[in-house]
């Protein structure tokens, strides 16, 4: 669809170089177009005109932030990554498909060339397919997925274009399942309520209150340094730089000495992974020993504590959960855990559990969530909510203007995130409830139910879904609408619905996201799937396995509007990630590449095709007309003109002087919620209708939860009262016989995901990211510690082969003490799989070390990703 001729976007300067600007996942930058080609990315950078920023007064020092955005180093890559070879210029078809056979060969998914078709016979196989499957199987056979993450912008995002495409079309979904917060949302929300934020206790003003209060802070599973906000860039990396200033104290608990440690560690404390809640328990004890936990709130605040310090002293099973007692289990020496206890007791301290309080990679192991209820357990016993004391990552917080409109709320400015579901609609699975009222969509809500919709999937079961039905689970989706809701059981096929036998997949990134993934790769191959899509920027991952390739282009070649790190929906106060809350334009700065097409417009001619263009683009509206809507309904419109906005390309939202309010303060001191953040009644209310306590039953944090008890009192795997349990796959387990070492898969330092790896960039040649070998082939970096590559002759730089049961990946060795001995580490999201042989059955080049990791769920009734609990073997690999 074309825009409208439009001008007057961005700036000129003298030699005809225009400057536009942009949003990516992590930051918002400037954009430098030369005859028709982006010459140049660069953060954006704010001007004298631009709003003060913020400062902060803290113990006889004044904080304020650099007036630029701090932008992760990927994101440089930019230009190359939308210039890169690996990008879908055309439809393309798999050879030997052919739409018109029965045999769809599907055997050969993964192997086949492709050849370049037009978009209208592109149309024409999605036209008679669709309608195929509508009336040979009716509702249900089409299933779609996309991924977590997508690019940055609240009208193309997944939630908003895809989402309002197939909800009209409808389909079975995918459900994700809560990857970031799998810890948290099995486990912490039993103890303190914040199910509606995916388990991510409220971070309100938590850096103010950090810069004036707090001596020590403990980041355990966390690298804020790496992982940052999530979508913040490097906007806290000055944070910790002040707070280093101040003399507070940074203690860092991972088994890699991660990013965060290398620039700021006093005390770097490295379990056995899977290990954590038996350190915790010590530490607990300790407490509990010497009486240094904080009575007062423990009696006040909690409840179900004697239950707890049973099991903790040994009363519940006998054994004393003693710092002696856990150094066995963890590795981690007696003393140090004493020293720490004792240290954390004495000091106001935060404890950053995950980038942001509820993630880290130990909450997606496992019986993951026992971990997160520890992390809650011990602030809990430390007060949290008084000045210092917090659940705080160093990532969230600052003092930045609520994400709340301005007429309900004299302190707030409103513009949507991606939470909020952008032009779908979609109340069921986005929050999408607040913005409709205020106009930003206006198709009726009976147009927006996805028609068969009462049949969807659990993404981690695709494969079994699609190749081995029926399968069951419990919880759908993100699970927040009650911290019950995650008990419930769903099934599929649902009855009288048909199985999937068409997959469109949004995104091309699960070979290298999701776990046990040679899974997929057979689930591709299975006659069972007799039609395959895929829609996404780079020829990678999935795409491969498609039968049709759609190309779609990437946010620097379509027109969207999106806030710096703005998730809004479950998380308001995420504008409270960065240092200044900037709203851009997200011009479209050069057409788009070869026959590529927006997203918005792939699923319009789509829609043409079938019948409801006029119903999906509500009348025609394009890509900018809804830009122009998104900055009409929201506060953006009331501060600056349309055509400023164009010329300008970006506004920062003034920062209101306003009263402190931390995040739990108000708990501690038993008064009403005086924090802005969602929950039940949009901001007000937490856990009672009165505005009082937490979202747990008896509004308190619960040592003992009622809602497990309630479920099963007797579930072993997530008993009442939180237990360390073994991992069911560890180095004490049968598997540690074959596989004798621990994999780590964290999130990749270089790369969001897939997302900038492997599509022939610089980045690839980072030698912390990927590494040249002997071939020539750059192969992704697993660390391993001297101890371990000495007996088994391996030298930096080798080729290695890191298999187990699952599968088998060639990685390039990096020897290195910075994981402890019995581990290795390998960043996860490969966007490259690469087999040596048969797909799924051969060694892997690319490095897509989830092929590696088990399906296996957390526990028994947490249905979640447990990728960090994987045991490997790695050999020196000569290359055959
Ligand atoms: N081993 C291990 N595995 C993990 C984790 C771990 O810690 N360890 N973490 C888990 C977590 S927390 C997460 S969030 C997931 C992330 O897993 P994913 O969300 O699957 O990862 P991404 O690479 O971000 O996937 C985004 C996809 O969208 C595509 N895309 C981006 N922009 C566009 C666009 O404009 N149009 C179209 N059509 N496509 C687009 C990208 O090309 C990519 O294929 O991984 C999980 N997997
Ligand atoms: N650069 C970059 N930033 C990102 C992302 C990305 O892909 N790249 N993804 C974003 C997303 S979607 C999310 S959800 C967040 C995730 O943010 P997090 O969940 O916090 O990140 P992870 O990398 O999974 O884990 C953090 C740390 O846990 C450590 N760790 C692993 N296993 C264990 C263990 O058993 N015990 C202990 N104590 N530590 C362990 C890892 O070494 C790592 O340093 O990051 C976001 N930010
Ligand atoms: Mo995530």
């Amino acid at each position: 669809m074309d825009h409208e001729p439009e001008t007057g976007f961005g700036r000129e300067l003298d030699d005809g170089t225009k400057v536009f600007t942009n949003v990516t996942n992590e930051g918002p930058v400037f954009v430098y177009v030369k005859d028709g080609r982006i010459v140049r990315v660069e953060p954006l950078k704010l001007s004298p005109e631009d709003p003060e920023s913020w400062t902060i007064e803290a113990r006889g020092r004044r904080f304020s932030p650099p007036r630029k955005a701090l932008v992760p180093s990927y994101v440089l890559a930019e230009r190359a990554r939308v210039y890169s070879p690996k990008r879908v210029l055309y439809p393309m078809k798999r050879v030997d498909f052919d739409p018109n056979k029965k045999d769809r060969k599907a055997e050969n998914r993964g192997k086949s060339e492709y050849e370049r078709i037009t978009w209208d016979e592109a149309l024409d196989i999605l036209e008679q397919e669709i309608t195929r499957m509508h009336k040979t199987y009716g509702p249900g056979a089409i299933g779609t997925t996309s991924s977590s993450h997508h690019s940055w912008g609240v009208i193309g995002y997944r939630l908003s274009s895809y989402f309002r495409f197939i909800d009209i079309l409808g389909v079975t979904y995918a459900d994700h399942n809560p990857d970031s917060w799998e810890g948290a949302l099995w486990g912490s929300v039993h103890m303190y309520g914040f199910n509606w934020g995916v388990g991510v206790p409220e971070q309100n003003d938590l850096l103010t209150d950090a810069l004036q209060n707090t001596d020590m802070i403990v980041l355990w599973s966390a690298d804020p340094e790496t992982t940052l906000g999530t979508y913040a860039g490097y906007e806290t990396n000055p944070w910790r730089q002040w707070l280093k200033e101040l003399g507070v104290k940074f203690v860092i608990i991972d088994p890699f000495y991660n990013y965060t440690a290398v620039n700021f560690a006093d005390k770097w404390i490295a379990p056995k992974p899977g290990t954590d809640t038996a350190l915790a328990a010590a530490i607990a004890y300790v407490w509990i020993k010497e009486g240094t936990y904080d009575k007062w709130f423990v009696e006040n605040r909690t409840v179900g504590f004697d239950k707890f310090s049973d099991y903790i002293m040994g009363k519940e099973d006998g054994t004393p959960k003693t710092p002696e007692w856990a150094e066995k289990i963890t590795g981690v020496p007696a003393r140090e855990i004493r020293a720490l206890a004792r240290e954390w007791a004495r000091k106001r301290t935060m404890l950053g559990y995950g980038s942001r309080p509820g993630m880290g990679s130990a909450g997606r192991s496992a019986y993951g969530h026992e971990w997160a209820r520890y992390m809650v357990a011990l602030q809990a016993m430390q007060g949290v909510g008084k000045p210092g004391v917090n659940w705080w990552s160093t990532s969230a917080g600052s003092p930045n203007t609520h994400n709340v409109p301005e007429d309900s709320n004299p302190y707030g400015f409103f513009f949507p995130g991606y939470g909020d579901g952008g032009i779908s609609g979609d109340t069921t699975n986005t929050g999408a409830a607040r913005i409709l009222p205020r106009g930003f969509v206006r198709i009726p809500v009976s147009d927006r139910v996805n028609q068969p919709g009462g049949q969807h999937v659990l993404r981690l079961l695709l494969p079994e879904a699609i190749m081995n039905p029926p399968v069951e689970w419990r919880g759908k989706g993100f699970n927040t609408i009650s911290i019950e809701s995650q008990f419930k059981k769903y099934k599929y096929p649902e009855d009288g619905y048909s199985e999937i036998r068409m997959f469109w997949r949004y995104g091309a990134a699960y070979i290298g996201t999701m776990t046990d993934t040679n899974r997929w790769v057979r689930m591709y191959r299975s006659p069972k799937l007799e039609f395959v899509v895929n829609q996404n920027p780079w020829f990678e991952g999935e795409a491969k396995f498609a039968d049709l390739v759609l190309p779609a282009c990437t946010s620097f070649e379509r027109w969207d509007i999106g806030e710096f790190s703005n998730i809004s929906g479950q998380s308001v106060e995420s504008v409270q990630f960065v240092n200044h809350r900037i709203i851009a334009l997200q011009m479209k700065a050069i057409e788009p590449l070869g026959e590529s097409r927006a997203d918005y417009d792939i699923f319009a001619m789509v829609a043409k095709r079938l019948g409801f263009y006029e119903k999906y683009t509500e009348g025609g509206m394009t890509l900018l007309d809804w830009v122009r809507r998104f900055y009409e309904k929201s506060d953006l419109s009331k501060y600056i003109s349309w055509e400023e906005f164009k010329r300008r390309g970006y506004f920062v939202v003034p920062v209101k002087k306003r009263p402190i309010t931390p995040a739990l303060r108000w708990f501690y001191e038993g008064r009403r919620r005086d924090t802005v953040g969602a929950g039940p009644a949009g901001g007000g209310v937490m856990g009672m209708p009165d505005g009082t306590g937490l979202g747990t039953q008896s509004g308190k944090i619960e040592f003992e939860a009622n809602s497990l008890k309630r479920f099963d009192p007797n579930d072993p795997e997530r008993p009442p009262v939180p237990h360390y349990i073994p991992a069911w796959e560890g180095p004490d387990t049968p598997h540690a016989k074959k596989y004798p070492l621990q994999l780590m898969s964290p999130h990749a330092r270089y790369s969001f995901h897939t997302q900038y790896d492997a599509k022939d960039t610089w980045i690839d040649e980072i030698p912390e990211h990927r590494r040249r070998g002997p071939d020539g082939y750059l192969y992704r970096v697993i660390r391993v510690n001297p101890v371990d590559a000495g007996p088994r002759g391996i030298k930096d730089g080798d080729l290695v082969k890191v298999y187990n049961d699952r599968g088998t990946v060639i990685c390039i060795a990096e020897v290195t003490e910075r994981i402890r001995p019995g581990t290795v580490h390998c960043y996860q999201a490969s966007a490259a799989y690469d087999p040596m042989g048969e797909p799924g059955e051969s060694p892997d080049r690319g490095g897509v070390i989830n092929l590696l990791t088990p399906h296996r769920f957390l526990s028994k009734n947490a249905d979640g990703m447990a990728p960090s609990s994987a045991m490997v073997e790695v050999e020196r690999w000569e290359g055959s």
